[in-house]
């Protein structure tokens, strides 16, 4: 078992202090399923209780200062404004995700409609995000869309392809210094036949294509079952385009549930070739968070390539919403203290030898470590709380916001 005592104070404290992990705007709304949606008591009303929510995240966690926004559902009439808002609760705007689904005209698609005017409306959507981008400050613009093909012949599969070139090139020329795009795939849903993104490797062909400002972003919740999603993220690190992830966890599809919920084993997994890669990387520190196990396939920690955004990508559709969040930002740190403490000399040593049983060995003992001693401690380093969850039940904040937020339209998924 790896000794948790002897790693207090060391680099491993000093990575978990600085990894950060990105909260979703639309987690803190009412949300459910096409059953139905069952609302809960203070749910915010605009963009601006959603960030005062999502403060109380970073307050108890010390690690969650950056809220994404999904834009038109977080439509402002002043971004700079709301960034300001963001900043005076302690957290930034994160990284604008654009939305090109949910309008009448992208009934059969939208960058990739055989119609160019939709395909138009669609592109000037995006380039209205990077403004936003520009506006708030946020370095990252996630693109995720929902068109394909629900019959064979509906759509000719290459042309789509060449429409979503031509608008992912349009955008990619209006990113400014510092800007980045992230391109996120899904194997199915709402198109059942053809997504026009629906894996890595179409995602990663279009951002090779584009230039060293695209990335890969990977939403753990849009693979077919059994999906090696680690094999995955070695690649794409090794590839030097792992852009980030939309953390979740589901049991079947695009479920959306607490990361770390439904399978923690992954999610260890995952970071352990986050870690492996010295990917470790904080999103605004720049600071390389080396763990010095080295063997990195990517361009190195220090690259601007290579900064990987952990940003959660989840709905709470029973159970109370920012306790949620907080849960999984705290699964995402266990995960990573686990991956941090894999003992990378004594595995690399039994992976040369041919040892099966010994190299699986260090693994799981990293994994069966009981971190959670190790990480209230880091809390209480850093002036916080050792159990966040009960130190937020415990500060008034939900009787407050469910005695205070009475009236107006409770936000949604949509809006
Ligand atoms: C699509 O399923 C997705 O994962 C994309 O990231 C969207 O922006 C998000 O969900 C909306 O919930
Ligand atoms: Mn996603």
């Amino acid at each position: 078992m790896a000794d948790v005592t002897a790693v207090k104070n060391t680099a491993v404290t000093t990575m978990l202090r600085n990894h950060q992990v990105e909260l979703p705007s639309w987690a803190f709304g009412n949300s459910g399923t096409r059953f139905k949606v069952f609302g809960q008591p203070g749910v915010p009303r605009d963009p601006y209780e959603k960030a005062a929510d999502a403060a109380q995240v970073h307050k108890y966690t010390g690690v969650a200062p950056a809220m994404a926004v999904h834009i038109p559902w977080d439509k402002v009439g002043d971004y700079a404004d709301f960034a300001r808002h963001a900043d005076s609760l302690g957290i930034r705007v994160g990284t604008v995700n654009a939305n090109v689904f949910q309008d009448d005209d992208y009934k059969l698609g939208s960058v990739c409609n055989p119609d160019p005017r939709v395909r138009r409306k669609a592109l000037n959507h995006l380039l209205e995000c990077v403004d936003i981008m520009d506006a708030t400050g946020s370095r990252d613009l996630k693109l995720w869309f929902a068109d394909g093909t629900n019959y064979p012949g509906q759509d000719d599969i290459a042309a789509r392809q060449d429409r979503l070139a031509e608008a992912l090139a349009a955008v990619y020329g209006r990113l400014g210094d510092g800007q980045r795009m992230l391109l996120e795939y899904k194997l199915f849903e709402p198109s059942f036949y053809t997504m026009d993104v629906p894996d890595w490797g179409t995602a990663l062909l279009h951002c090779q294509a584009l230039g060293p400002k695209a990335e890969v972003v990977v939403d753990t919740g849009h693979h077919a079952p059994g999906t090696n999603i680690e094999f995955i993220v070695a690649m794409l690190l090794k590839a030097g385009k792992l852009g980030g992830f939309d953390f979740n966890s589901r049991f079947y599809a695009d479920d959306d549930l607490m990361v770390g919920a439904a399978d923690p084993f992954q999610l260890f997994r995952i970071m352990h070739e986050v870690v492996k890669a010295d990917a470790l990387i904080t999103a605004t520190s720049g600071a390389a968070a080396s763990s010095g196990s080295g063997e990195s396939g990517g361009s190195g920690a220090a690259s601007p390539e290579t900064r990987v955004t952990f940003m959660l990508d989840q709905c709470h559709n029973i159970e109370p919403k920012i306790p949620a969040q907080i849960r999984s930002v705290m699964n995402v740190q266990e995960a990573t203290a686990k991956a941090l403490l894999v003992d990378a000399a004594a595995l690399k040593e039994a992976q040369l030898a041919g040892d099966v049983l010994a190299a699986h060995a260090v693994l799981m003992d990293a994994y069966d470590t009981d971190v959670r001693p190790l990480l209230a401690e880091l809390r209480a380093d850093m002036g916080l709380a050792p159990d966040p969850v009960r130190a937020y039940l415990a500060s008034g904040y939900p009787d407050k916001i469910a005695t205070e937020r009475i009236g107006g339209a409770p936000a949604g998924w949509g809006a």
